[in-house]
């Protein structure tokens, strides 16, 4: 037998290993025959089976079977959906040309510079070596790579050039939905830039911002500016109206000086600044919350001493993710700064870049929701396990179909408010348009974040261990997923904005989205195949009306508890309108009519759901509370 077995051997050691990683029995009758029971002799042969170095895992031999990793494609040529849906509403070749040239792009450098910034992560130098405080931080040439390619791609301009009028900004955010998972998160300052470059529109292109807006929006990388966006204090991330202690000290020549401690800035080696103070009076009193706040604008440079002017970092933060990106604490000690608006107005000055970022973010979420469905497909054609490949397991391709059907979902209900805030910018947008667009905001971000964790892990699944491997670059999609949910208003705030705009609007909001949902369905009838997803979508929407009209009666609390519930079945409803009208489209493909039938076998309404079970009936909030805070019975 082990005379058989070295024979068999030393044919092996002859043949090529792409052989024996296609033929993997020989191995294991390999393992055995130098297998020797404890106890037992061992065969007179076993020296020659060493020294004639057949054994696979000896000496300096790691085997011979290695999986092949995941391939990223071109992830805009790779994307059946977004290819659809750019060739349905903007079908331009020049746009078309743009996009696979840069998906090419992304593909074949982009994604090992975004590597490189996650594995080279900023660092904070505090003194030069002759001990002068300096606070530098240090990113990676990737990281500045990205900040080159990002204004020649006109990653921002794009936005604000509006060569494709109301649908620019679906281009724009086309381009970085297919940049974002390869950009070492350099997404995040290019989101601030965006936001600060609309609020600066907003109030008016003129000094003192007209440079700084000139430089957020230029195509010309040693002219481009990034901006941060610095509101979050000790105090509070959420809570910004009365967690603000940053004051503003008015300077002689109509200037102002700032000084508190921002907690959380995010991207810190940008370039300038939008930032939250209160204005003292001359008895340097401060008016207390969100009425006490105003806007100001801060560049960030330095002195002849080489020293930042106003500003010390004090330390960069250890995040769970979004590693590539410095994130610092601040103080501010004497920043010069502009006050852009009226005292008092800055919440609402900032607005506009609150939804700006908002919608950055739900493009990561969406996007990052692809990249990891394109790269599990591929894995599923390149590895094999229990006899065939994993694409040739129904239960896998299940799994896939489902993370396909969420992508999918997210894809169109965030390019739908991208469409929206395109409408807004070219004039064109309705009264119904703009009530949308304030609704879905908050709707999209909240619902994109958490679905991206969900896609995402369960995606790192799908590769089994090699997802949880950390140089495989996987886990860093988890982490960098979990952000999502948390910046930008986590999930329950965001909620809350929604009843805030419900509210404020009078129902408005809400007439606008049962308007346009329905309209989204119109065009379904005559489509037989649709039909169970149609019918499951008029009960949906029957269900929310009336859910509407029964909180209406009932007090605060009541809606305040079901706002969670209520955002997520605005997201699904509306999701799945969506998803019915693309696959009513002309050009649809089977896939999108598959893909809406799936969205709409879910509870669409959850909020009328859980009103049946009496989750927000008045007995609840202690109840929630008694389980939470649950202590043993003391024994007697
Ligand atoms: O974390 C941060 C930076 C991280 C990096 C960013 C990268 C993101 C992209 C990544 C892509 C990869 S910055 C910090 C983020 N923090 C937040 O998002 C704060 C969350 N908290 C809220 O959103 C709260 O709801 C607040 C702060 C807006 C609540 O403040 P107030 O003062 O209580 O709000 P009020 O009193 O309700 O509203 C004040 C004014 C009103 O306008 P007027 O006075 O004209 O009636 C509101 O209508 O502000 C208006 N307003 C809004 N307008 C408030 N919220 C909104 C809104 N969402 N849209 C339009």
């Amino acid at each position: 037998m082990a005379a058989c077995s070295a024979l068999l051997n030393r044919h092996l050691a002859g043949s090529c290993c792409k052989a024996l990683c296609v033929v993997p029995q020989p191995l294991i009758h390999i393992r055995s025959a130098s297998y020797a029971e404890p106890g037992t002799r061992r065969s007179d042969e076993e020296p020659l089976w060493e020294a004639g170095g057949f054994l696979p895992f000896s000496g300096a031999k790691i085997g011979y079977f290695f999986q092949d990793r995941p391939v990223l494609k071109n992830p805009f040529l790779e994307d059946a959906l977004l290819r659809g849906y750019m060739r349905r509403h903007l079908p331009e070749e020049a746009v078309f040309s743009d996009l696979c040239a840069f998906g090419e792009h992304v593909a074949n450098e982009v994604d090992y510079w975004g590597r490189e910034c996650e594995v080279t992560p900023p660092q904070l130098v505090h003194f030069d070596p002759w001990g002068r405080r300096v606070d530098h931080i240090v990113t990676s040439p990737a990281w500045k790579r990205m900040k080159d390619l990002s204004a020649q791609e006109g990653l921002v301009a794009i936005g604000y050039e509006r060569s494709c009028g109301e649908w620019s900004r679906v281009y724009q955010m086309s381009k970085l939905f297919i940049f974002s998972p390869s950009s070492g998160l350099y997404t995040c300052p290019l989101a601030m830039t965006d936001g600060a470059a609309k609020v600066i529109q907003s109030i008016g292109v003129s000094w003192p911002v007209d440079e700084a807006y000139g430089r957020l929006t230029t195509r010309q990388p040693e002219r481009f500016w990034t901006s941060g966006q610095w509101m979050t204090e000790r105090q509070g991330g959420s809570d910004v109206a009365s967690g603000t202690e940053t004051v503003a000290v008015s300077q002689s020549d109509g200037s102002y000086k700032l000084h508190g401690f921002k907690w959380f800035t995010s991207a810190t080696d940008a370039d300038m600044t939008l930032t939250l103070a209160r204005t003292q009076d001359r008895t340097g009193t401060t008016t207390p919350g969100s009425r006490g706040l105003s806007l100001f604008y801060a560049e960030v440079c330095r002195g002849e001493d080489g020293r930042l002017k106003g500003i010390e970092v004090q330390r960069l933060k250890d995040k769970l993710g979004t590693r590539q990106m410095p994130t610092a604490e601040l103080l501010l000690d004497g920043l010069p700064a502009h006050r852009l608006t009226e005292e008092g107005r800055g919440v609402a000055s900032i607005a506009n870049m609150l939804t700006i970022t908002r919608i950055h973010n739900s493009v990561s979420a969406a996007s990052a929701m692809r990249r990891v469905v394109q790269l599990a497909r591929d894995y599923a054609t390149r590895r094999t396990a229990f006899g065939k490949l994993l694409k040739d397991h129904p239960l896998h391709m299940q799994t896939l179909a489902r993370m396909e059907v969420e992508t999918r979902g997210a894809f169109l209900l965030v390019m739908d408010v991208c469409r929206l805030l395109g409408r807004e910018e070219s004039g064109l947008a309705s009264q119904l348009d703009a009530h949308l667009l304030r609704l879905l905001t908050p709707v999209v971000k909240l619902y994109t974040g958490k679905q991206a964790v969900a896609v995402v892990s369960e995606g790192l699944e799908s590769f089994g261990g090699q997802g949880y491997i950390e140089d495989t670059g996987l886990p860093a999609m988890l982490r960098d997923a979990q952000v999502l949910s948390i910046w930008e208003g986590t999930t329950n705030v965001l909620s809350l904005d929604v009843l805030r705009c419900v509210a404020r609007s009078s129902g408005m909001v809400l007439h606008a989205y049962f308007t346009h949902t329905k309209s989204l369905l119109s065009g379904a009838s005559s489509v037989s195949s649709l039909a169970p997803a149609v019918k499951a979508m008029e009960a949906a929407l029957s269900e929310l009306k009336d859910f509407v009209q029964v909180a209406a009666t009932r007090p605060p609390g009541y809606l305040e508890l079901a706002a969670r519930d209520l955002a997520y079945s605005l997201a699904r409803i509306y999701t799945g309108a969506l998803l019915i009208d693309h696959a009513c489209w002309k050009g649809a493909s089977p896939s999108d009519a598959y893909a809406a039938l799936r969205w709409c076998e879910q509870d669409l309404c959850p909020v009328a759901t859980k009103q049946g079970r009496g989750c927000y009936d008045p007995n609840t909030p202690p109840l929630d509370a008694a389980l939470v805070y649950d202590r043993p019975i003391q024994d007697s």
